[in-house]
């Protein structure tokens, strides 16, 4: 099974591979709110809810059976520091939204997380195979401080967007905001256009 290299998705923004104001670093520093939560597989759930044609819920063992996709990937932290050539396996965004079926009126995208943690981004740039769910980082199950065992990944925003800990997906019919996108964080996110904080 081959590795699908997009580390190449910053000419899609026309920007250098390295976004305006960021600095290369070769560590991988952990960002969270609040403590990591506990992960038990036989308790964990992901739900998929919402503007769908069928409400889903997986267990781990029934997620752990989806088909994954892998993918070296950037990853641009809005706080100044990018971690190049992440190798990713996780399950595309579009192979959930296939699966529960996204209704006409969904516009909108919420993700939730075991911490409480929420982000948000438009239906459609989620719809991208780069969206991953991820539980594997660099040939190893995903740290548990990276969000182990499931988070998201969105190369073209900054890391933000992708919760870790994710426990679910909701289709909304209208724009709404999460945790950051309340506090003073861009809602759009672009790293090439340095999308760092909110105007409003
Ligand atoms: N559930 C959850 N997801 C989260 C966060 C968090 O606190 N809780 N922090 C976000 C922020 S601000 C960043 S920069 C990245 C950091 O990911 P890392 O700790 O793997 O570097 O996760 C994002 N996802
Ligand atoms: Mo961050």
């Amino acid at each position: 099974m081959g590795i699908r290299d997009v580390t190449d998705i910053h000419e899609e923004f026309d920007g250098d591979r390295l976004p305006p104001g960021q600095r290369e670093t070769e560590r991988f520093p952990v960002l969270s709110l609040n403590d990591t939560p506990d992960f038990d597989p036989d308790e964990w759930t992901f739900t998929v809810r919402g503007a769908v044609d069928e409400e889903l819920t997986y267990s781990w063992a029934e997620f752990r059976d989806l088909p994954t996709d892998t993918q070296r990937q950037d990853f641009h932290c809005v706080t100044g520091w990018s971690r190049f050539d992440n190798e990713f396996v996780g399950v595309s965004f579009p192979e959930i939204a296939e699966r529960a079926g996204v209704a006409d009126d969904a516009v909108h995208v919420m993700f939730g997380a075991m911490d409480g943690y929420t982000t948000n981004l438009p239906l459609e740039e989620c719809m991208r195979r780069e969206v991953l769910f991820v539980r594997e980082l660099d040939g190893d199950p995903l740290p548990s401080d990276h969000g182990g065992p499931l988070r998201v990944v969105t190369p073209h925003k900054y890391a933000y967007k992708g919760a870790k800990w994710v426990d679910g997906v909701t289709f909304l019919t209208e724009p709404q905001r999460g945790y950051w996108e309340k506090r003073g964080y861009s809602n759009t996110a672009n790293p090439w256009a340095e999308d760092r904080y909110t105007t409003m």
